[in-house]
């Protein structure tokens, strides 16, 4: 029997629009990009910005199952990032959507275009406090400690 490597994690932020929708709009795509399953959805949290200007963030972590290779994956996550608008003015500039690829299973990647795991993931309870709730192996109490003090509410469930 195979070994499951484990699943891709994805980080999903936005401060620029209906960034609640456009959130749940790109959970929904991801689910259904080509030989991907999504796995897990973390609740929306909304997220003081870090080494960045601009509203508060709308901020979430999603498990997915996928065939693709993490580059193909990695294209997958721009293109979704593009139909929802995104422009780059500068570094860490207000966004409609941001995709970040946080964790491949198991992979070690260092090219260019790509490091996993993310490297500043640890340093930021945007991604340790979602990424906890869907995957909480991941996410060892210390590191949670060590970001306790940035400021992250989980928003009220719709309806
Ligand atoms: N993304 C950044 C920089 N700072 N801060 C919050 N709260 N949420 C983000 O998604 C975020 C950030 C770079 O991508
Ligand atoms: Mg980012
Ligand atoms: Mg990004």
């Amino acid at each position: 029997m195979q070994r499951d490597p484990g699943p891709a994690c994805i980080a999903l932020g936005a401060n620029l629009g209906d960034a609640p929708a456009t959130l749940r709009w790109a959970m929904q795509r991801l689910g259904a990009l080509p030989g991907t399953r999504l796995l897990r959805s973390s609740r929306l949290y909304r997220t003081a910005p870090v080494d960045a200007a601009g509203p508060d963030f709308i901020n979430a972590v999603v498990l997915l199952e996928t065939c693709s290779t993490a580059p193909d994956l990695l294209a997958q996550l721009l293109a979704l990032e593009q139909l929802a608008g995104r422009e780059r003015p500068y570094r860490n500039a207000p966004r409609t959507l941001d995709l970040d690829l946080l964790l491949f299973g198991d992979a070690r990647i260092d090219s260019p275009a790509l490091t996993v795991p993310h490297p500043r993931m640890a340093a930021r309870a945007f991604v340790l406090v979602p990424l906890a709730e869907v995957l909480p192996q991941a996410v060892p109490a210390r590191a949670l400690a060590a970001v306790g003090d940035q400021r992250i509410t989980p928003l009220a469930e719709p309806g």
